[in-house]
Formats: structure tokens, C-alpha cells, sequence
């Protein structure tokens, strides 16, 4: 029944190309769907014309000695070693650039590593290799579960090859969600483009980042830190929706995951459980 009203409200609203995944020939980032990926999005564009102006710059500056101070054009060359004004210009100018860039780099670095009071915590565990979820809560509240990959030959329709998963997370519209990142085995990289996420996940560490998504929809990423042979085969699935919807989703998912092992599942219970 949730299922349904989540796939009706899937096709209602068809997601825009490089929204919440790449789309072919995209050139520019995925579309953003938090503050934090949007500050990204800005600056990245703001240094990208800063750069370019002054690779131009310096290119021109280039062409300028090579046309106006070659041998034929000036056979006897100046002696000139030292030039004071110059000089300070040189450094003092390159300075104030930096400055220029420091500020908003700073507080971007600020927006994303200072997380606002949390409405929903959740807890992402980069295993070899996929990951797995708890959403921690009061007695029989917290549960736990694995996100595997969707095998190419079990894609439903819609679901994007190499990053669907079995599992989604499920986290509410327009609310503070605090991820705690963490590893059980090697480092991993738990990362969302559109939401302008991402952290390292290593072993004995819990690491935290935070997103607030403004728009319903599904959101695909990847381990983003090479971590062995199935790296590229560990996508992160997020649906976003609205919070009458993750409501019902939470009585669903503490019903079904709850009948599981709440234990994160090692590899080497997988083995056996597989035999
Ligand atoms: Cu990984």
C-alpha cells in the first residue's frame, strides 16, 4: 500500500534530468537540492570565472613579452634586475585573490561542518561493500538494515543501473538529517551530489555531516573513497518525501527490519547465511 503511494507519487513528479542523478553528457553539477549544495554550486561557478580571468591574464601577458621583447624586436636587451612597484604589486594583488576566495570558502566550510539541531539521526556503515543503516531510537524503536545493489537484471523501471538499491534510506522533506558515518572494515566515502555531502567513513570513527533536503524526489550516490574491488558497486539511495509519508514509512520499516538481526551484518555472517 506505501509501496503504491510512493510509485504513484514517483510518476506524478518524473525527476528532472541530473536531478538526484547524472544524466548523460551533464556537464555541470546535479542539480542542487540543499543550501549547502547550492553555496557549492556558486562558488564552484564564482571560481571558475575568477581562474579564468586570470589565466587570460597571464596569457596575455605571455603573448605581450614574446611579441614586444624578442630579439628582433628589441636587440639590445634592459639591465633592469629589480623593480619595487612591481614587485608589491605581484604579491599584494595574488593576496587580496585569496582573501577574496577565504571568505566564502570559509563560511561554506562553516555551513557544512557545523549541523543544525537534528530532527532525524541516522547512522551509515560503510561495509565491504555496501552499506548498511540504523535509525537509532527508544526501546523497539531502532532498527537496522542493508542497502545492497540492484543487480543490472533486476533494475525495475526507473531505477538508475549501478546505483538503485534493495533498501532505501527514507528521510523527511525539509528537516535537519544528521548522518554519523562510520566503517566496519576499510575506508569508505559516504557521499550525495545533490545534497553537497561528503565525508570519509573509517573504521573506529564516527564522522558526521548533515543535509536538509528541499525537494521530494530520489537521490542516488556512491562510496566515494576507493575501497577494493567492488567499490564501484556500493551506491547510497536516498528518497526524500513528505513527512505524513516517512511517518507510515517508519511504522513499516520498524516492523519488517525489526524481525531481522538488528546486528550490522558482517561479511562473514553473509557467507554463511548464503550457504
Ligand atoms: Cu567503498
Amino acid at each position: 500500500m506505501f509501496a503504491l503511494t510512493l510509485a504513484s507519487a514517483a510518476l506524478a513528479q518524473p525527476a528532472l534530468a541530473g536531478t538526484g542523478q547524472p544524466s548523460p553528457w551533464q556537464m555541470t553539477f546535479q542539480t542542487p537540492v540543499t543550501e549547502v549544495a547550492r553555496y557549492i554550486d556558486w562558488f564552484h561557478n564564482g571560481l571558475l570565472w575568477l581562474i579564468g580571468a586570470v589565466v587570460l591574464f597571464v596569457l596575455a601577458l605571455l603573448i605581450y613579452v614574446m611579441v614586444r621583447f624578442n630579439e628582433k624586436a628589441n636587440p639590445t636587451p634592459s639591465k633592469t634586475t629589480h623593480n619595487t612597484l612591481i614587485e608589491v604589486v605581484w604579491t599584494v594583488v595574488p593576496v587580496l585573490i585569496l582573501i577574496v576566495i577565504a571568505v566564502p570558502s570559509f563560511r561554506l566550510l562553516k555551513l557544512q561542518l557545523v549541523p543544525p539541531q537534528a530532527d532525524v539521526v541516522i547512522k551509515a556503515t560503510g561495509h565491504a561493500w555496501y552499506w548498511s543503516y540504523e535509525y537509532p531510537g527508544n526501546e523497539g524503536e531502532s532498527f537496522t538494515f542493508d542497502a545492497n545493489m540492484v543487480p543490472e537484471d533486476q533494475l525495475k523501471p526507473g531505477q538508475p543501473r549501478l546505483l538503485a538499491t534493495d533498501n532505501e534510506v527514507v528521510v523527511p522533506v525539509n528537516k535537519n538529517v544528521l548522518v554519523q558515518v562510520t566503517s566496519a572494515d576499510v575506508i569508505h566515502a559516504f557521499a550525495m551530489p545533490s545534497f553537497g555531502i561528503k565525508v570519509d567513513a573509517v573504521p573506529g570513527r564516527l564522522n558526521e555531516t548533515w543535509f536538509r533536503a528541499e525537494q521530494e524526489g530520489m537521490y542516488y550516490g556512491q562510496c566515494s573513497e576507493l575501497c577494493g574491488q567492488n567499490h564501484a558497486f556500493m551506491p547510497i539511495a536516498i528518497r526524500v518525501v513528505s513527512e505524513e509519508q516517512y511517518a507510515a514509512w517508519l511504522v513499516e520499516a520498524r516492523q519488517r527490519f525489526a524481525a531481522t538481526d538488528a546486528r550490522p551484518v558482517t561479511v562473514a555472517s553473509r557467507a554463511l547465511a548464503a550457504e
